[in-house]
Parts: structure tokens; sequence; C-alpha cells
């Protein structure tokens, strides 16, 4: 049954990706059936811990502090509102709790300290733990591993070209390292990225060909839809089409045919139909709450509707792979080093990057 390859070319999943859309959903679907039970799909609960104010400049992001944006900024949240949150979430049929920091990379500190406290709390509720921090050492993937952590997401986002137009604060290879320092550990890998912001078709596909080629493959791949946000350089960005989404679930699931497929921001936009299709051609995860990070997602309870509708039953916590232990602080086995990640300080320079400082500049002095 292991067909799982690493070698890839552009030009074959080209040809996946622009075959008639009827062959490409017949082969998508099958694999899909061969290594997934087709009627089950994950559903996640995403919580910012801490939204806003971010350093980097990654050009769809809401988050960056140097785009205008309607976002709030807020502190870490504590344990104990991320707990109540994570209970709510385990309620409402999620298995897995995905917090998210406004962060370019983790450091060593009582903030960090405060996020491993949180993963030993959630995991202690029987539910999976994933954490998208920013970058991280080798030190602190294996400190949240001890803590019980499941899984970490850290996307690569588009093509090694045409990441140089959308982030120009760190490299593809930054995001390669952190990704190979979670893989040290046993902390599963969720590595994605998003489409819609200008990238070719060929693009796509590089990305998929730098995912595919990591060996293991990420076990969870999120497909984003961009959600074009006021104020960030991509607010002009056309939507996706539905045709878009499809064709890139398939041909993810055809290339990565053990990872789950995560149908990921952009479902507001999206018809059951079209979310149909999506599942249909391998997508075995979503994004569920009214919201993602900062912008909207359905109603948690118009999409239970949608699985019943559809026949579809939410995936059981720990069902890919066991429940990691936790070990509390006080016998933690390591001690946080001080490091920062390593960081390639990339040399290109992205001529908006410009303009939204003088922008920020001058909204500073009218004020
Ligand atoms: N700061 C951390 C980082 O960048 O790794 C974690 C949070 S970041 C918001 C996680 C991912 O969300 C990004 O890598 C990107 O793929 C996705 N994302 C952010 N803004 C988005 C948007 N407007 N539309 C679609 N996806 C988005
Ligand atoms: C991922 O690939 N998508 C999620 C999750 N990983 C962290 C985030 C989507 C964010 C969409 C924009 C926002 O809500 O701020
Ligand atoms: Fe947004 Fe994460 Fe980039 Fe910061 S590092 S701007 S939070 S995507």
């Amino acid at each position: 049954m292991n067909e799982t390859r690493h070698n890839w070319t552009k030009e074959e999943i080209l040809n996946i990706y622009n075959q008639p859309l009827m062959d490409l959903l017949y082969q998508a679907a099958g694999v899909h059936r061969k290594y997934h039970d087709p009627n089950t799909v994950q559903v996640s609960t995403l919580l910012s811990i801490k939204t806003g104010g971010c350093p980097e400049d990654c050009g769809y992001c809401p988050q960056a502090a140097r785009y205008h944006t309607d976002v709030e900024g807020n502190d870490l949240m504590t344990v104990n509102q991320v707990k109540a949150q994570a209970l709510r979430a385990k309620a409402s049929g999620s298995s897995r709790v995905c917090m998210g920091a406004a962060w370019r990379n983790v450091k060593d500190g009582p903030e960090f300290e405060q996020v491993l406290e949180m993963v030993r709390t959630i995991n202690k509720l029987e539910m999976e733990v994933c954490c998208t921090l920013g970058m991280l050492t080798e030190n602190q993937a294996k400190r949240l591993a001890e803590a019980g952590l499941y899984a970490y997401n850290h996307n690569l986002d588009t093509s090694e070209e045409y990441y140089k137009e959308v982030i120009s604060t760190r490299g593809y290879q930054d995001r390669l390292d952190t990704i190979g320092n979670v893989r040290k550990t046993n902390v599963t890998v969720c590595s994605g990225g998003i489409i819609g912001m200008g990238e070719s078709v060929e693009d796509r596909a590089g990305m998929l060909v730098a995912l595919s080629s990591l060996n293991p493959q990420p076990e969870s791949v999120p497909i984003n839809a961009l959600v074009a946000v006021e104020g960030t350089p991509m607010e002009e960005q056309k939507p996706v089409a539905i045709w878009e989404m499809i064709r890139m679930v398939a041909t993810t699931r055809i290339v990565m045919p053990e990872t789950q497929v995560r149908l990921s921001a952009g479902r507001t936009d999206m018809s059951r139909e079209g979310q149909a299709m999506c599942f249909f051609a391998g997508a075995n995860s979503i994004f569920a709450g009214d919201k993602l990070l900062t912008t909207p997602n359905p109603d948690v309870n118009e999409d239970m509707e949608m699985f019943k509708l559809l026949g579809l039953n939410p995936q059981k916590p720990f069902i890919k792979k066991m429940q990691p232990e936790t070990v509390e602080a006080e016998h933690s086995k390591f001690d946080a080093l001080g490091e920062k990640p390593k960081w390639s300080r990339p040399g290109h320079t992205i001529d908006r990057n410009e303009e939204a400082r003088n922008k920020a500049r001058e909204l500073k002095q009218t004020k």
C-alpha cells in the first residue's frame, strides 16, 4: 500500500493539477479511499493566544505590525483562559486545539513557560495540541514535545521562488530549518500554504514539490485560500475560485497520500457543494469555530449541519498517533538554553515595505 513518493517533479504535479476535472477528482478520490476513511473529517479549533504586533512582513497577514488593519492586539492569554476555550472546543466536537501566536520566533522566558503549561493543560484534556509560534530551535521543540505537544504548524506558504514576493524578513530555508527541528522530536509536522496571493499554478506545484519531498512528509497539510484583509498589501487580491481550491486539494491528496489535507482559511466564501467536492477530492480536516485567528470562519453549528447532510463524522483524537505523555515542569530534563533560532537574513527587499513604512510614518504624524 505504501506508494508515498518523495521525488515528484513540478511537471508531473502540473500534469495532475491541470488534467480534466473529472479525471482529477476520480484519481484523488481513489487515493483518498485507499489511505483514509472518506467519511471521517478531523475538526480542529484555532485559538489566537497572542494576537497582533508581529515584526515580520508576511504580505498576507493582518497581524503584522507594519500594516494598518483592524486587528486588535492582545497580550498572551492565561492558562485558565486557554483551558476554558479548549473545553468549549471539545464540547462542540473538536479533537484538536491549535494555538497561534503572532511571534516571529519563540523566545525562552516566562511567556514560553506559560505556553508549555497551556500544552500540558490541553493534553490532559485528551485533546490533540498543536502550536504555531513562528521559528523554533531544537531545544524549544524538545521542550514542547516533553510537555505533550502533538503537532507543530509552520507553513512553507508558497514556492521558494514566489516566497520572495511575499516575505522578506525571513527566508525559505529558515522555515525548513524549523520544520527540521520539529522532526527531531516526536511531534508531528503540519505545513502547507496559501493560494490566491497572485502566485502562478507553477508556484503552487513548486510548493507541493517542496512539501512532498520532505521525508517523512508532513502529517498535516493546510491549504488556505487567502483571506484578503484590508490594510495588508494583498487586500486587492481576487477571491480564489472554488475550482482552484478543489484542484489544489486533489493534487495535494495525490502527491501526499498519507497526510491529513486541511481545508483551511477561506471556507466562509465556499458553498456546501464546493466544500463537499473538496472532501471528495481528499480534504479530511477543517478548522471549526466562528473565528480563525483574526478573521471569520463558518459557525460551528452550521458546520455540524453540513457534516450531517454529507454523512461525515468528526475524527476522534489520537487516531493517527498515540497521545504523547506530559512531563510536568518540575520533572523536565531540559533547561531553557536562551538560544535564538538560526536566521538566514535574506537579502531581498519588497517594494511595498517602503510604501507601508511611509504610510505608517504619515499616519503617526497626523495623530
Ligand atoms: N506567527 C506564526 C507563523 O507565521 O508561523 C504563526 C501564525 S501564522 C498567522 C500561521 C499561518 O496562517 C501563516 O503561515 C499563513 O499560512 C496563514 N495565514 C495568515 N494570514 C492568512 C490570510 N490572510 N489568509 C490565509 N492564510 C493566512
Ligand atoms: C494555517 O495554515 N491556517 C491557520 C493555521 N494554520 C494557524 C491560520 C489561518 C489564518 C487566517 C487569517 C486569520 O484569521 O488571521
Ligand atoms: Fe503573521 Fe506569523 Fe508572519 Fe507574524 S510571522 S506576520 S503572525 S504570518
